[in-house]
């Protein structure tokens, strides 16, 4: 992602129905085509005013939150990391979802987990143990390895210095049309649509 303001509204990779009957349509046009957009547009509001940050990519200005004037800071701090987040999320979503038998990310989930089932287990529990909004991630450090974090509301995991393998948002929009507030089965759906061919990218980038 090399994108700077204004920042663009980027379309859906596939069709709303296309989660179906994992995540309903009418959740995947909230999500995107609501708040997403609302994201966007309130960070290209903030960035407006101030032309010497509108050449920082998102990751940029994400990652020096403490550069940017306090006027407009939590404000990208918030909205620069809905886009920045859902931006991954809507990629790590298909309804074309094998986990991987072989390779660089099965083989360091095997690691660090011990099997895909034992790692499913342990994104739910983080994702379950966000309290009220947030993300749970699969990050991988410089080397490769593997861990599971939780950020509140848009935090990213970039002032951690990880980079994102597959991202899960656990906000009540992500859900509750569907689920209601009944977000383990949320979790439980959601595992049948990860994009792992998306995921197997995002690792090989450390
Ligand atoms: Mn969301």
């Amino acid at each position: 992602m090399t994108e700077t303001y204004p920042f663009q509204l980027q379309p859906l990779p596939y069709a709303y129905d296309a989660l179906e009957p994992y995540i309903d349509a009418q959740t995947m046009m909230l999500h995107h085509d609501k708040h997403l957009r609302t994201y966007v547009t309130n960070l290209n509001n903030a960035l407006e005013k101030h032309p010497e940050f509108q050449s920082w990519s998102l990751e940029k200005l994400l990652g020096n939150l403490d550069a940017l004037p306090e006027s407009i800071r939590t404000v990208v701090r918030n909205n620069g990391g809905g886009v920045y987040n859902h931006n991954i999320f809507f990629k790590l979503l298909s309804n074309d979802s094998k986990a991987p038998t072989t390779g660089p990310l099965f083989d360091a989930i095997t690691a660090k987990f011990g099997s895909i089932e034992n790692f499913k287990n342990e994104i739910k529990t983080a994702g379950l143990g966000v309290f009220g909004s947030g993300w749970a991630w699969l990050a991988s450090d410089e080397d490769g390895t593997l861990s599971i974090i939780k950020t509140p509301n848009q935090d990213t995991q970039i002032p951690l210095g990880l980079l994102p393998v597959i991202n899960l948002d656990v906000w009540e929009h992500a859900y509750y049309l569907k689920n209601q507030n009944r977000r383990n089965e949320y979790i439980d759906n959601w595992f049948n649509v990860i994009n792992w061919k998306q995921a197997e990218e995002n690792y090989a980038k450390h």
